[in-house]
């Protein structure tokens, strides 16, 4: 597969994030890819968007008291992509991803639209056969199928539970969706509505479980992250989800990711610096 043996690194990498592939326990992976999304593009974006921007951050976290400097990781740049090619993307995903579980370390996805995870999960998933999600997102995603395509924005949580079966998925802070979705979720997956009750528990309960965590970040009420393509809101505020992420220490996290940041949707930056926070505090965490 092209440009598998290589990395794609350019010019300025992360803020804090400036490892050799060999010493990095974590491995960033930029997918700018939003060919699915259905009403406002432009997730394809952030990755590049979040790098320049990362100089105005702080790599100190006061949330967990440690800095970006103690944590190891590698900017693997982005992914080049086929654009218009759903299938290959995911391939290419799951390819990329593969290669840095078999090395032994995290892979961190920033999307992109929330498709992406479907990639990652994929290769978590023959890397760790028990493998759990916690999934923090407004949109259960649970769709059978969305505008006549079964691989969409709108259906990976449920293309995810076709690799995992029923009890493995625990969603969190969900307030939108059809309401089969909801119906179905009852019985296979773990739905939290609105926050982020319950995290700690399922926590608890996941300890020494690999665990894949996806952040969609428009979990984050619209107030807070107005940058994304499909906003709703009553949603978390960000120190919900920093201390959601607190209540994660400790759990056996073998990948994760961050995506649904559209930068054509933040004029102001501010969803760009909430996305960034939230990356930091992700790095922190694992
Ligand atoms: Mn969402």
């Amino acid at each position: 597969m092209w440009k598998m043996l290589s990395w794609n690194r350019g010019p300025d990498t992360f803020l804090g994030c400036d490892s050799g592939y060999e010493d990095a326990r974590i491995v960033l992976l930029g997918v700018p890819f939003d060919g699915t999304t259905s009403y406002r593009p432009g997730t394809r974006f952030a990755s590049r968007v979040m790098r320049a921007e990362s100089y105005s951050m702080e790599t100190y976290s006061p949330y967990q008291d440690k800095d970006l400097s103690q944590c190891k990781v590698f900017d693997g740049g982005d992914l080049e992509l086929p654009y218009g090619n759903t299938t290959a993307v995911l391939d290419l995903v799951e390819a990329k991803t593969a290669l840095v579980l078999n090395d032994g370390k995290i892979p961190l996805v920033i999307g992109g639209e929330h498709l992406v995870t479907l990639g990652a999960i994929r290769a978590a998933v023959k890397k760790h056969s028990s493998l759990c999600i916690i999934h923090l997102d407004a949109h259960t995603d649970l769709r059978e199928e969305y505008l006549g395509e079964t691989f969409s924005h709108a259906t990976v949580i449920r293309r995810c539970w076709d690799l995992l079966g029923n009890g493995r998925i625990n969603q969190f802070g969900i307030r939108s969706g059809d309401k089969a979705e909801f119906e179905w979720a009852a019985g296979h997956t773990r739905l939290t509505r609105f926050d982020l009750g319950g995290l700690s528990q399922a926590a608890n309960e996941l300890a020494g479980r690999p665990v894949y965590l996806t952040i969609d970040l428009d979990v984050l009420d619209p107030s807070v992250f107005p940058g994304t393509g499909t906003p709703e809101a009553g949603g978390i505020t960000f120190t919900d989800l920093a201390r959601g992420m607190l209540a994660l220490k400790g759990m056996q996290i073998v990948g994760c990711d961050l995506v649904e940041l559209s930068p054509p949707y933040d004029p102001s930056g501010i969803s760009t610096a909430a996305a960034l926070k939230a990356l930091r505090e992700l790095l922190c965490l694992i």
